[in-house]
């Protein structure tokens, strides 16, 4: 290769990646009543678009004696038909997807098991979202938990990213997915 065509895609590579990854967001919504435990994962963003359908990963109810996680992550659908995903807890399956009728995701807010101490705690059981006419979408889930106050509405465009903070895997009791927040573009 050309010495002066190798350079110069040495040097402009580096931002075409870092152009395509840099998707910028406007705002963040969170809500109050978020879990303990955790880190926060890498965020993910729709590489163009919004999101207009989420999907639940559900550990199924364990026996009385054993561990249960409840809620262990969401993905996102964007309009241009990518899957998007922070960080997901290791248990539970993917369950269907849930889509706005019309248009995309603009709040959520979260259903939370409250702290059980000694007892086994599951933190995040389920999940709603807001579509930009109003309708309300609720996870498919157990009925454990309690919804907390909604986020704010974006307030420009639309949900298009999402981080989840998720406990790493410990012996005994965890709780897995504790806390979300997603971004809005604009
Ligand atoms: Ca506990
Ligand atoms: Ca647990």
């Amino acid at each position: 290769m050309d010495l002066t065509i190798s350079i110069w895609i040495f040097l402009i590579l580096p931002y075409c990646l870092l152009d395509s990854e840099a998707r910028k967001y406007e705002a963040t919504l969170q809500v109050p009543n978020g879990g303990r435990w955790g880190v926060w994962a890498k965020a993910a963003l729709c590489p163009m678009g919004y999101a207009n359908g989420f999907q639940l990963k559900v550990q199924p109810p364990q026996t009385i004696w054993a561990d249960d996680t409840g809620l262990n992550s969401i993905r996102l659908r964007c309009t241009d038909g990518t899957i998007i995903e922070s960080m997901s807890g290791r248990w539970g399956h993917w369950t269907e997807f849930q889509k706005c009728p019309k248009g995309n995701l603009v709040s959520f807010s979260l259903n939370m098991e409250e702290h059980k101490g000694l007892l086994d705690d599951i933190a995040v059981n389920n999940i709603q979202f807001s579509c930009e006419d109003g309708t309300v979408l609720t996870g498919q889930t157990h009925n454990w938990g309690s919804y907390g106050p909604w986020s704010k509405r974006c307030p420009v465009g639309f949900i298009c990213g999402i981080q989840t903070k998720i406990e790493e895997e410990s012996q005994g009791d965890n709780a897995s997915l504790n806390d979300i927040k997603f971004f809005c573009c604009a």
